[in-house]
């Protein structure tokens, strides 16, 4: 069967069929990638209503790709204390959010406790809001420094208030591009078997793929298609995340800038590689608002949320650093010929914006 007759007939796409999908055209390839959307949402376009909150900067590891962490070329090493932290909640709460969304650095001067009292705390006080915390690689990196297995660490998260895993950490998971981009972080297994053994306590997660550095095609899919064995096995990952490398402040040198075409295909391919992933989100962030609503025509369902405010994308160029306006995004959505439709983070629909 020839790739095209594979698609016409939904087979599952291998990793040279997803080499190969590359050298179609962009509307071939969103041709396909859009069938499959629309059976399964139609028109619908995903948000939540959401705060991202980043705690500290202060890292062990030094990925090549970060401008976040502190020891990398932001000079400005901050820890938020609780009291901070319930602040801002607080604040968003008021806003409207569902989710929080708590991704730090990996502080070794903090304690297990300060990692773990942010979520019972949050909770405590807002017993209706979703926490969503804790990348694999800050799970890796905490069983590490207080001598825990992850499993460990896991039952404490959810004894503390942990309801889902954000994707972060993935990166790429070809092992030489790994070691070339961020040497010592939790290695491509291990990012694995973290979200398996979370997904076995009936918990959900997300996984990202960032993109648009030194890695190539094949990486992609290969880092595609190592997520959709784990989903064949447990069912527990609501989205996948293509993330777009974001240049500035760094030290990863990468020479060509990834075209929007680029940006595109790989958003199609993911949705027609990852036939058991429902959500493909495009991360506003870092496809930028202008190509994310487009990428819902080729593929993509979902553009996270509202974020109000973001460290990590933002310190390496991207402008999320103040978040969207939700009357912003439910315009931009409706006008791109969508509806939009608030979501809580494991995709329960809220509201349909008609
Ligand atoms: O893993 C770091 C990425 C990730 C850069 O689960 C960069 O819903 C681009 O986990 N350019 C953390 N990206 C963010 C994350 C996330 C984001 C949005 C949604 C979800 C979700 C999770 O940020 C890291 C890393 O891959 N990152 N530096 C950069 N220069």
């Amino acid at each position: 069967m020839n790739l095209i007759e594979k698609l016409e007939s939904g087979t599952r796409l291998d990793l040279q069929d997803g080499i190969a999908l590359y050298d179609l055209d962009l509307f071939t390839l969103g041709k396909y990638a859009n069938k499959k959307r629309k059976a399964l949402y139609g028109k619908k376009a995903f948000f939540n209503v959401n705060r991202h909150i980043n705690p500290t900067n202060i890292c062990k590891d030094i990925c090549k790709f970060c401008a976040f962490s502190s020891n990398r070329k932001n000079p400005n090493p901050y820890t938020m204390t609780h009291e901070q932290i319930l602040s801002d909640v607080e604040k968003s709460y008021q806003n409207g959010i569902k989710e929080v969304h708590i991704v730090s650095a990996h502080n070794p001067d903090t304690g297990l406790e300060w990692y773990l009292e942010i979520f019972s705390k949050i909770k405590e006080k807002f017993p209706s809001l979703h926490v969503k915390a804790l990348t694999a690689a800050e799970i890796n990196f905490l069983s590490q420094e207080y001598d825990l297995t992850l499993e460990q660490i896991i039952d404490k998260m959810i004894e503390y208030g942990v309801d889902s895993l954000p994707g972060g950490g993935a990166e790429i998971f070809d092992e030489e591009v790994r070691a070339y981009i961020c040497k010592g972080k939790v290695d491509s297994q291990k990012w694995l078997d973290i979200h398996e053994l979370w997904h076995k306590k009936g918990k959900q997660s997300n996984a990202t793929m960032l993109f648009g550095h030194v890695e190539k095609r094949e990486h992609r899919i290969d880092h595609m298609l190592r997520l959709r064995d784990v989903q064949d096995r447990t069912n527990g990952f609501n989205a996948f995340i293509p993330l777009v490398y974001q240049r500035n402040n760094n030290y990863l040198k990468v020479e060509n800038f990834l075209s929007s075409t680029e940006i595109l295909k790989t958003m199609a391919i993911s949705r027609l590689l990852l036939d058991n992933i429902p959500h493909i989100k495009s991360y506003w962030a870092t496809s930028t608002i202008n190509l994310s609503l487009i990428a819902l025509e080729f593929g993509a369902d979902d553009l996270d949320g509202t974020i109000e405010k973001e460290a990590i994308q933002s310190a390496a160029g991207a402008k999320s650093a103040t978040g969207i306006r939700q009357k912003d995004f439910l315009d931009l959505i409706s006008t791109s010929g969508f509806v939009p439709v608030e979501r809580d983070s494991l995709y329960n629909e809220l509201k349909i914006y008609n």
